[in-house]
């Protein structure tokens, strides 16, 4: 049922069926990509990220000519911090006025509703998009997004966002476990050098496209937009 079109992917040609497939922006917030936020807290030169932008944009643009569902997910704790566990809290081993849930620049530090924690404006979500808020690294810990995602009809998912070698690689394996045919967008990611850790995104690609995919497929956004269109 509907149009399935093929993405030039490694390690083999993905097949994407437009109507099942949704794109996952993964927390492309300022508290990562921005100076005075969580990703600078823990001492993370943040402009790493910014290489993602401009290809993330494009997907999104891609995406939502084709009629594509889009999900938007950010990393955010309730005011409360009542879904922050204390384990998550204390990691880093930041003193207390750098933790989550202190004042910082952007207001209180990965926190639901903070001028930080509110996605960059290059690749806003518009009426329509899912905003997912995850207390967790994965998207679909403590979310309820497989529940929508099924309840939707969607297979495939498309993943772009920051950081590969974080979320974006925990979200990723989540949803491979719970069945849907992934693919990581390479450069919408940050690539070559964009990533926290250059070298790890490096890796992470690799593991995911190993062993004839056996995580999921990746390609560039230029083979999706030609896909696509
Ligand atoms: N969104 C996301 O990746 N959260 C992180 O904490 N990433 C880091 O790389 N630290």
């Amino acid at each position: 049922e509907g149009a399935v079109v093929e993405v030039a992917a490694s390690p083999y040609p993905y097949p994407l069926p437009v109507e099942h497939t949704a794109l996952v922006m993964i927390d492309f917030q300022r508290d990562f990509m921005e100076a005075g936020g969580f990703g600078e807290t823990l001492g993370n030169n943040v402009a790493l990220l910014r290489a993602s932008l401009e290809p993330g944009a494009r997907l999104l643009a891609a995406a939502r000519k084709a009629g594509m569902l889009v999900v938007h997910t950010l990393e955010a704790h309730k005011p409360d911090l009542s879904d922050l566990p204390r384990s998550k809290q204390l990691r880093g081993n930041l003193p207390p006025e750098l933790r989550i849930g202190a004042e910082g620049a952007m207001g209180r530090i990965l926190v639901a509703g903070e001028p930080g924690n509110g996605i960059v404006p290059e690749v806003a979500p518009i009426e329509g998009e899912w905003q997912v808020h995850k207390p967790g690294k994965g998207a679909f810990w403590a979310t309820g997004l497989h529940e929508k995602l099924q309840a939707r009809g969607i297979t495939h998912l498309l993943f772009a966002g920051v950081t590969t070698e974080v979320c974006v690689q925990t979200s990723m394996r989540e949803a491979n476990d719970r069945g849907y045919e992934c693919l990581l967008v390479t450069d919408a990611t940050g690539k070559p050098s964009a990533a926290y850790f250059p070298e790890f995104k490096e890796a992470a690609i690799k593991m995911i496209e190993a062993q004839g995919g056996i995580v999921g497929w990746t390609a560039d956004t230029a083979a999706v937009e030609a896909a696509l269109t």
